[in-house]
């Protein structure tokens, strides 16, 4: 059969671009051939609304089996006592529990999105600034943490009926035992989105969230390294709000609410071939060496941030306790935005994204500050000693931000450097 030139040969450009580069987009990763085969293969062809053993169509053995090989892992590896695996992406995940725990026009209450929030945490512009009420807490001005204090100071004049933890421009950890006892000051229900840090909670290295949350959700695509899709949980640990008198009761009552909010609440047949993958994904995090990758990435992350440090560079919070950093360039740079910072970036084959930074004077599409994880660059096989070359990199072009002949001298060292680290058998 002839293939699609057209897009086979834009996707072989993607490829290489990926190959050649150095990524350091905190939410991205690589994932393994075998995840990328399970996302391409015949599951793709199935319908399968409902789910493992209760489906609307015949025909569901198989990916039933796949499905319940996702939840069986998921389980496991974060010591869940439910879970659901087909949220199409993590803003469903989120979704699917607002849906489930919020009336129209309840307040609910998270990080804003100025200071690291995500935009399913109530934004504006997002269905769940729209449908319902939300309310921001913040990061101290100074110390660049949530501030705890004012969190609880707010809720307990507002009263949400949800708190939120969780962010994607956040590189501390997160006070889940505190937010819980807000939470219960004010009879809320407390949720968490890991979408960022999960692979590190995964493995131990950050607080765990399930042991105070009341429903956590979560990517699959970046600290995880799966495919991209959602997953919603539930730990041990949950209070009564259905009157029920065994936790078991609670359990089983609550995950038919989140099932039911998923499909049929906001999404129809699943993705069962990213489902499939998803089951490949959990299956590689069980694994010692997926440990041994979570402690890499994070100390990678940590000797990149003291190496921005270094060179005179602010660093919200002054370092990471996870596998990201923000970067407020108004100390180092006022003048230069962290858009152009981007764009001359990528001319060099360095990848990072634009972020706005706590109280920040300029707009999103402007911004401040710059993102930066080590997740990816770390699947790739980088370790300590590269940390400073990238960083050096980053800054020569960010303190002679318009030299065209620096920008070509530079992505040569890039490529050179990433030419020793494969990837994709295939
Ligand atoms: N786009 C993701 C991130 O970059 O953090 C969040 O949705």
């Amino acid at each position: 059969m002839k293939r699609d030139s057209q897009v086979f040969e834009i996707i072989e450009k993607e490829r290489q671009r990926q190959m050649s580069g150095i990524e350091l987009i905190a939410s991205e990763n690589f994932v393994s051939d075998e995840v990328m085969e399970a996302m391409g293969s015949v599951m793709t062809n199935k319908y399968a609304e409902g789910y493992p053993g209760k489906r609307y169509y015949g025909g569901c053995q198989f990916v039933d089996e796949t499905e319940q090989l996702a939840i069986d892992r998921l389980k496991e590896l974060f010591g869940a006592v439910w879970v659901n695996v087909q949220p199409h992406s993590g803003a469903q995940a989120n979704m699917a529990v607002f849906l489930t725990l919020l009336k129209p026009g309840d307040k609910f209450m998270g990080l804003d999105l100025s200071h690291g929030g995500h935009l399913s945490h109530g934004s504006k512009v997002n269905s769940s600034g729209m449908l319902y009420s939300p309310i921001a807490y913040e990061v101290d001005e100074e110390t660049g943490m949530v501030d705890y204090d004012k969190m609880e100071e707010i809720a307990l004049i507002e009263k949400p009926k949800l708190l939120l933890a969780g962010a994607s421009a956040y590189s501390r950890d997160w006070d889940y035992k505190r937010m819980r006892a807000i939470a219960d000051k004010i009879g809320a229900f407390l949720m968490a989105d890991i979408a960022h840090p999960a692979g590190l909670i995964a493995v131990g290295l950050l607080n765990d969230p399930l042991k105070y949350c009341h429903v956590v959700t979560s990517t699959t695509h970046k600290t995880l390294r799966g495919p991209r899709g959602g997953i919603i949980m539930m730990g041990e640990d949950f209070e009564n709000p259905f009157g029920k008198t065994t936790m078991k009761g609670v359990v089983r009552k609550m995950s038919s609410l989140f099932d039911s909010g998923v499909f049929p609440g906001i999404q129809g047949g699943p993705l069962e071939h990213i489902i499939a993958a998803k089951a490949v994904a959990f299956g590689e995090a069980l694994q010692k060496e997926y440990k041994d990758y979570m402690k890499q990435v994070k100390k990678n992350a940590n000797i990149m941030a003291n190496a921005f440090i270094d060179k005179g560079y602010h660093v919200i919070s002054d370092g990471t306790d996870n596998h990201l950093m923000l970067i407020d360039l108004r100390t180092k740079f006022p003048e230069i935005t962290g858009r152009k910072v981007e764009n001359r970036l990528v001319l060099a084959d360095i990848t990072v994204n634009k972020n706005m930074v706590p109280f920040d004077n300029r707009s999103p599409f402007q911004a401040s500050g710059l993102r930066i994880g080590t997740p990816a660059i770390t699947t790739r096989g980088m370790k300590e000693d590269h940390m400073p070359v990238i960083v050096d990199f980053i800054d020569q072009i960010i303190s002679d931000i318009d030299n065209d002949e620096l920008i070509i001298k530079v992505k040569e060292q890039v490529n050179a450097m990433m030419s020793e680290f494969p990837m994709f058998a295939g």
